[in-house]
């Protein structure tokens, strides 16, 4: 079996595929690929980028240049949630949520919500607390971003009340995108309100061994 990962660990969207290969064991090749990061960091502090995704082989896998992209024995997909989604269906269904249409149903949900909930604010957060170079950050961006996570934040504090973890009791695939945005709105240096649903949740999924796969501060606060 051959399966490869094209991506960048500074990427959330690409830990986001980490996390569910390291939950369902799969091997594979991971190839670090960017247009935006290289080894140094962020091109826009003059680093060198990976590469790769420019290139006519990548676009034709994935015309978007963007990462994650996987290629599974020949079947090559892109788009973060769906690959988590493709994942759990073909290798797992019972762990990524709990072999139940209905309890895939909110699992997905929650991937669709972070993606056009979470990761907006998120991404401006990162690139003004961190990515761009320091005379192009701006701290009114960046509060603008953290007061729209803390009100993204509340709603994932007040499900937390109600199930164990986001979708269910059990961990589903829904929990994947929310530990790596759970574990990065803790590792930035800003003011956060105590939530204590999404306490006790993070300190739930840092216990799960695949948490190791996107453990490290440098994959989220540095670049
Ligand atoms: N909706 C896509 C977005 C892909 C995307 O924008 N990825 C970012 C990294 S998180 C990227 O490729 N950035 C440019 C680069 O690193 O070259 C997904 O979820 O896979």
């Amino acid at each position: 079996m051959t399966f490869k990962l094209w991506g960048r660990p500074t990427s959330a969207r690409t830990e986001k595929v980490m996390l569910a290969l390291a939950e369902l064991n799969i091997e594979h090749d991971y190839i670090l690929s960017s247009a935006t990061m290289g080894p140094d960091g962020s091109v826009t502090k003059g680093g060198k980028a990976f590469g790769i995704v420019d290139t006519p082989e990548y676009l034709a896998m994935n015309p978007n240049g963007t990462v994650p992209t996987i290629n599974d024995n020949g079947y090559v997909l892109w788009e973060s949630n769906a690959i988590i989604q493709y994942l759990g269906m073909k290798y797992d269904p019972g762990l990524f949520y709990d072999n139940d249409i209905e309890t895939y149903g909110s699992a997905a949900r929650w991937l669709m919500w972070e993606n056009n909930q979470l990761i907006p604010p998120m991404h401006e957060l990162v690139m003004h607390l961190v990515r761009l170079p320091e005379d192009q950050r701006d701290t009114r961006e960046a509060e603008k971003a953290r007061q729209k996570l803390i009100k993204e934040f509340t709603i994932i504090e007040e499900q937390l009340g109600k199930t164990e973890y986001i979708a269910a009791n059990r961990w589903t695939m829904g929990d994947i995108p929310l530990t790596i945005r759970c574990h990065r709105w803790h590792l930035f240096d800003i003011e956060r309100p105590d939530m204590p649903n999404l306490r006790r949740y993070y300190s739930a999924v840092q216990k799960r061994p695949s948490f190791q796969s996107i453990a490290d501060p440098a994959m989220h606060v540095e670049g």
